[in-house]
């Protein structure tokens, strides 16, 4: 007999620690992950972890052999700005990787006879507003909008949406046995910050680099200007986002892709955030120009009122909160040590 599982990619990336974490705290043991790095040793202790690349076909192979997976978080990626250096790298990783588990939630779907469900965050690069004017007429995107990404990985996110829809309604809908259908499910993420880690690769990264360098006593030059304004969340929101969109009724959703957001800062807000607590922290502006063009056709905030209303979704970190209870005490105590 196979153990039932689920499967986490990406894991030992931001958001995979995080909610590896949650998952685990909530007595969820049953977990298989997969990662091209090594899980951190507290973790990899109580699951069960697989070293390799989400694109190793003979690898998930071995994974599929052993387990019966239930549930798929599918958090591997090459984020915005590491994918514009490594086009087709990413394109790789982010859409074939994808199609790939895809492919592998539908064949489980299949001999299970029932719908696995495959978590997937997209993020706000799906978006692409084509100038500042535009940016300012239209403050709270909504899911149907501006669906124009300028990035790779933009791309790639807003393609792998498709790609789950149609795996999920359509998938051999010309066969006459038509399969059991795996259910997709996803949430567009702003720009995450974690107390715990620091991004690597996106472009929201301007954010949790500033607090971070703030709390080690390190001076920062943000690449874009003071006026940039994208939306932020918290990590624990962030997980929480996945996991309450997992647990969610089918028949309550009425899409299969959501925004989610928590609060809007401009780089220069967030810098006065950082000096409320950290008021000796030296940050300076130096624009890239390049980045900063990313960052300016992301919305400077998401309207997330369908994910509220369809599955109750709702931050528990506002700004004040996020810096208070959560980055702020958890940060100095990180550096401290
Ligand atoms: C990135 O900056 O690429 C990511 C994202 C906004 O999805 N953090």
């Amino acid at each position: 007999m196979r153990k039932k599982t689920t499967l986490i990619t990406g894991a030992s990336g931001e958001i995979g620690d995080a909610l590896i974490q949650k998952l685990l705290k909530e007595g969820k043991t049953n977990l298989v992950t997969l990662d091209i790095r090594p899980l951190a040793p507290e973790i990899s202790r109580q699951i069960t972890h697989v070293q390799g690349d989400i694109c190793d076909q003979s690898l998930l192979a071995r994974i599929v052999s052993e387990y019966e997976i239930d549930a798929i978080y599918h958090l591997a990626a090459l984020l915005s700005t590491r994918a514009e250096f490594t086009p087709e790298a990413a394109h790789k990783v982010n859409v074939e990787g994808t199609l790939v588990l895809l492919n592998i939630a539908s064949d489980q779907s299949q001999w299970q006879g029932k719908p696995v469900k495959f978590i997937f965050p997209s993020s706000i690069a799906i978006y692409g507003l084509p100038d500042l004017t535009e940016k300012a007429n239209f403050l709270h995107v909504r899911e149907w909008e501006w669906n124009n990404p300028r990035t790779m990985y933009g791309s790639n996110k807003l393609y792998c949406e498709m790609l789950g829809i149609y795996f999920s309604e359509y998938f051999r809908q010309l066969a006459s046995d038509r399969p059991v259908m795996l259910d997709f499910r996803s949430v567009r993420f702003p720009g995450l910050i974690s107390a715990f880690t620091v991004p690597s690769g996106g472009t929201s990264d301007f954010g949790p680099e500033m607090l971070h360098a703030a709390a080690k006593g390190e001076p920062y030059a943000c690449f874009v200007r003071e006026d940039s304004r994208i939306p932020f969340m918290a990590m624990p929101d962030a997980v929480k986002a996945l996991v309450d969109i997992a647990a969610a009724p089918r028949s309550a959703l009425s899409r299969r892709v959501y925004n989610v957001t928590s609060f809007s800062l401009s780089a220069g807000e967030f810098r006065q955030w950082v000096l409320k607590y950290f008021p000796q922290a030296e940050i300076s502006f130096e624009p890239d120009i390049k980045r900063n063009d990313i960052v300016d056709s992301w919305p400077a905030d998401l309207d997330d009122r369908i994910a509220r209303k369809d599955w109750g979704w709702n931050p528990d970190f506002d700004i004040t909160r996020s810096f208070e209870e959560y980055l702020v005490p958890n940060i100095k105590m990180r550096y401290q040590k």
